[in-house]
């Protein structure tokens, strides 16, 4: 078994000051979809070279919908606008009061968003461990896209977000349904100098305050060299299911 109570205060913290709550929005007639986050890595953990077992886990994070292109951060761009906090120590809340504080400064509408933080099931905030899930809800209009963020728990600065600029939500008009866990790549945030995922000192569970670690001074990258880049399937799981479908389940 994992030291689980330990694992679980690591985001808790940061997490605490973020509100779960998403905007209300008025938007006519929309679809309602349902996302879900699913850990679905092996109970028994990843192992490490020296043998030791730990838990894959994603942080809290942060959801947008956007029409146009939301810059939450850009690849072979230095990290910036709250993607450090996000990547280092799953604190989506930086990001968050960034993305609203363009909309009040004139540079756009404030764009439907949420975080989500608290694991199906659960009480409060917590990252979500094997066997864990996190769900949210929005209503969107074709030509919209879905981004959202979550850190690789037991990395330095490791992230999942969508390939390209956000996940189109409509094809011809059609809601976007199913298995869209290839929709996700890992990146690296070039903030922080990787150790080995699930044991480095500097990592979410282990580090002693949220910003522990040496400097990268990198840019946004794939992160190609981690042996979980090409793992999506076997660690998470994220489906989308827009109201239509529900009906009929
Ligand atoms: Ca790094
Ligand atoms: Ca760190």
């Amino acid at each position: 078994m994992f030291k689980r109570t330990i694992f679980l205060s690591l985001f808790a913290l940061a997490a605490v000051f973020v509100s779960a709550s998403a905007q209300d929005h008025k938007m006519g007639k929309g679809t309602k979809f349902t996302v879900r986050i699913e850990n679905v890595s092996n109970a028994d953990g990843q192992v490490a070279k020296d043998g030791t077992k730990w838990p894959f886990a994603l942080s809290p994070g942060l959801w947008v919908l956007h029409k146009r292109e939301v810059r939450l951060f850009r690849e072979g761009v230095v990290a910036n606008g709250g993607l450090e906090e996000l990547a280092e120590s799953g604190n989506p809340g930086v990001l968050v009061k960034n993305l609203e504080a363009r909309g009040h400064s004139g540079m756009g509408d404030v764009m439907l968003h949420g975080v989500f933080n608290t694991p199906a099931g659960m009480n409060g905030p917590a990252p979500i461990g094997p066997g864990g899930a996190y769900e949210f809800s929005f209503t969107a209009e074709p030509g919209m896209r879905l981004s959202l963020l979550t850190m690789f728990g037991q990395s330095n600065d490791w992230f999942y977000a969508p390939k390209r600029q956000g996940v189109d939500l409509f094809n011809n008009g059609k809601p976007l349904s199913g298995d869209i866990t290839n929709e996700f790549m890992l990146f690296d945030a070039g903030t922080e100098k990787d150790e080995e995922p699930g044991v480095g000192a500097n990592q979410g569970p282990r580090q002693k305050d949220p910003n522990a670690g040496e400097a990268e001074n990198g840019k946004v990258h794939p992160a190609k060299t981690s042996m979980f880049f090409t793992k999506n399937g076997e660690l998470f799981k994220v489906t989308i299911t827009p109201e239509t479908s529900m009906a009929k389940m």
